[in-house]
């Protein structure tokens, strides 16, 4: 898998020499490219932003750089990510869809955003697909802290990247757990601070132990993600605080 990044802090981008992507470079199951959209612009002060058409607050970052930089960087079959507030979520599933993609390129955008033609034009070729995708629902200042999420994201799903494929099965939001979140663990000493394990946990006993898990997987999702479950498994899943 290639990866490429265009943006205006190429320095954001040294943490992929690092970490999970880092030992995936050396072992060349990746290629990663980084690029400064300035090196595209024409003018002496590398201007990459302008007022907006229409009014408003804040500055978009005009097409002619974008246009050069992703010319140069696009190939037959990339995905351009675009992170945006603006986008469709990022999902799981979306990071598994790339997962299987040959080349990725993040177009990072700053201030409030990218002139609209770019990602147009882009998903105007046959050859190549854009997906502006969400994180969540808050703003970042720009796309680059996004860009390494979904990069961490896609990347531990490449097969050879991670050791224990049965981790990633098992795993809030995969298919396995049932969409459900992760039960809470715990490892070794037994008890800490005088808190204990859960004695289930202990009794080797691995029916009790997986039924005590999904309690409270479906308890703990219920709690905090009510979202994810259907209307009737909410108020069936919250355990009832103890009556006096
Ligand atoms: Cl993907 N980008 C930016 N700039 N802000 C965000 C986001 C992405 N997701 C949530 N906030």
């Amino acid at each position: 898998m290639r990866l490429d990044y265009v943006t205006i802090f190429p320095d954001f981008f040294a943490p992929l020499s690092l970490s999970l992507a880092g030992r995936a470079v050396e072992s060349g199951l990746l290629e990663v490219g980084v690029h400064d959209l300035r090196a595209f612009t024409h003018d002496r002060h590398r201007t990459v932003d302008d007022t907006p058409y229409g009014g408003g607050a804040g500055m978009v970052m005009r097409p002619e750089p974008w246009g050069e930089a992703l010319d140069a960087v696009l190939r037959p079959g990339s995905v351009l990510v675009v992170p945006t507030p603006a986008g469709t979520p990022f999902t799981q599933a979306t990071a598994r869809e790339l997962a299987t993609r040959e080349h990725l390129v993040f177009a990072c955008g700053r201030y409030e955003g990218i002139d609209q033609r770019v990602l147009d034009h882009a998903a105007s070729r046959d050859d190549v697909e854009v997906r502006e995708v969400s994180l969540g629902d808050y703003v970042l200042n720009g796309g680059e802290v996004a860009a390494l999420a979904v990069t961490e994201a896609v990347v531990r799903l490449v097969p050879g990247f991670v050791g224990n494929a049965a981790s990633l099965e098992e795993e809030s939001h995969e298919a396995a757990s049932g969409g459900l979140l992760e039960h809470p663990v715990y490892t070794k000493p037994a008890t800490w601070r005088g808190l204990d394990v859960p004695a289930v946990l202990r009794s080797g006993d691995h029916g009790a132990i997986a039924g005590w898990r999904l309690e409270q997987a479906r308890a703990r999702t219920a709690r905090r993600r009510p979202d994810l479950l259907a209307p009737g498994q909410v108020e069936e899943w919250v355990v009832a605080p103890a009556t006096p």
